[in-house]
């Protein structure tokens, strides 16, 4: 087959998969909540159950629970996969969707964030409040719930329990450090160095979105050597880097009617892409600025913050660190994919070059 007729195939197979996976979701929610619906003692917590899965698993990209299929299919070529294994890798997509559901919940309170995807944040809707935190820890739960339910007699099973469970710390370690680097009472700039930033975003991010889809398909397929993995996390993690430095500038230079989100990371004191940057190209002046602006919540400062962002040309300088991140990874994944298909890699950095949401 020539190449274009295997993208296009590719790309028909991936929107087959997209509607499998959005039914996948219905089934998921039924299967989970519908034998104890009427529960004598749990009836009225598996509906709260049902609630916060229909409102915070869906709704997003689902880039991260798509690329797990789109992975195993290429990981399983030229074979093409019964209807019990796209199923299995169409349930684990679903459960990093979940793990992301969980991680976005809390994140959202943590940040004072008022929208996501498009409507508010679960813990601003009337009477949720901080009971939000416990809806969080539903989302992570299930996850394992599922993991037994569709998995438990492949012989991944420990290992793609065992890859949530790493997951899940190394992201909530990144969140500290996230967290700790942004504390509102103390603005110190000196803080936002670029090494600090880069171990905040692999952590918080990386794993979770990059390493985590593309590792749950290859033991789904399978692949379990250490050196294969290795090589593959070399890839995704730099990936996720770059995924969430555009993150960072989405939240200031975004559409929020397209991110569905409204930005709060000057607000927040976030170590975030853009401060970096600034820090690195400011004047004594221009530093004097943002040591009066950043981390302040009246929207003068915000203001003030962002013009400075533009004076110093954030966003031509992050157009182009996109391209030359696009052909960094070209290259990584010539030295690193050794005999796991490329299309793998390729097709997950092509859905997030150029996003604006
Ligand atoms: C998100 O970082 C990281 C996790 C683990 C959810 P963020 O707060 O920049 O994300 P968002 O911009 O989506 O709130
Ligand atoms: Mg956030
Ligand atoms: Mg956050
Ligand atoms: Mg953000």
């Amino acid at each position: 087959m020539g190449d274009l007729a295997e993208s296009a195939d590719r790309k028909q197979q991936g929107a087959l998969d997209a509607r499998e996976f959005d039914r996948q979701f219905e089934e998921i929610v039924k299967e989970l909540t519908e034998p104890d619906l009427n529960h004598p003692e749990i009836g009225d917590a598996i509906r709260r159950l049902r609630e916060v899965l229909e409102y915070n698993a869906p709704g997003g990209k689902r880039n991260r629970g798509l690329s797990v299929i789109a992975s195993f299919r290429e990981l399983s070529r030229p074979q093409t996969p019964d209807a019990e294994s796209v199923q299995r890798a169409l349930v684990v997509g679903w459960c990093i969707e979940l793990l992301q559901a969980f991680f976005l919940v809390a994140d959202d309170i943590m940040d004072a964030s008022v929208t996501r995807r498009g409507q508010p944040c679960w813990y601003k809707r009337g009477g949720v409040g901080l009971d939000a935190i416990n809806d969080s820890f539903l989302l992570e739960a299930v996850i394992y719930r599922l993991l037994k339910r569709y998995c438990r007699a492949q012989p991944c099973y420990l290992n793609l329990i065992e890859l949530f469970l790493e997951t899940s710390y190394q992201t909530e370690l990144g969140q500290a450090l996230d967290l700790m680097t942004a504390q509102p009472d103390r603005i110190d700039l000196t803080r936002f160095t670029e090494e600090r930033y880069k171990a905040i975003v692999k952590y918080k991010t990386a794993f979770y979105s990059f390493y985590l889809p593309v590792a749950a398909a290859m033991y789904l397929a399978g692949i379990d050597g250490e050196e294969q993995h290795s090589n593959a996390k070399a890839i995704l993690l730099e990936m996720g880097e770059f995924f969430q430095i555009q993150d960072d500038f989405l939240d200031c230079f975004g559409d929020p009617a397209v991110t569905g989100k409204i930005g709060t990371d000057i607000e927040d004191n976030k170590c975030s892409w853009l401060v970096v940057e600034t820090l690195r190209r400011a004047s004594p002046e221009q530093r004097r600025v943002l040591e009066e602006s950043y981390g302040r919540h009246d929207s003068e400062s915000v203001s003030r913050v962002k013009s400075l962002y533009s004076e110093l040309g954030m966003p031509v300088l992050f157009g182009e660190l996109e391209e030359r991140s696009f052909q960094r990874l070209r290259g990584l994944i010539e030295r690193h994919a050794n005999t796991l298909p490329h299309a793998v890699f390729l097709s997950f950095a092509h859905k997030i070059y150029k996003r604006n949401k």
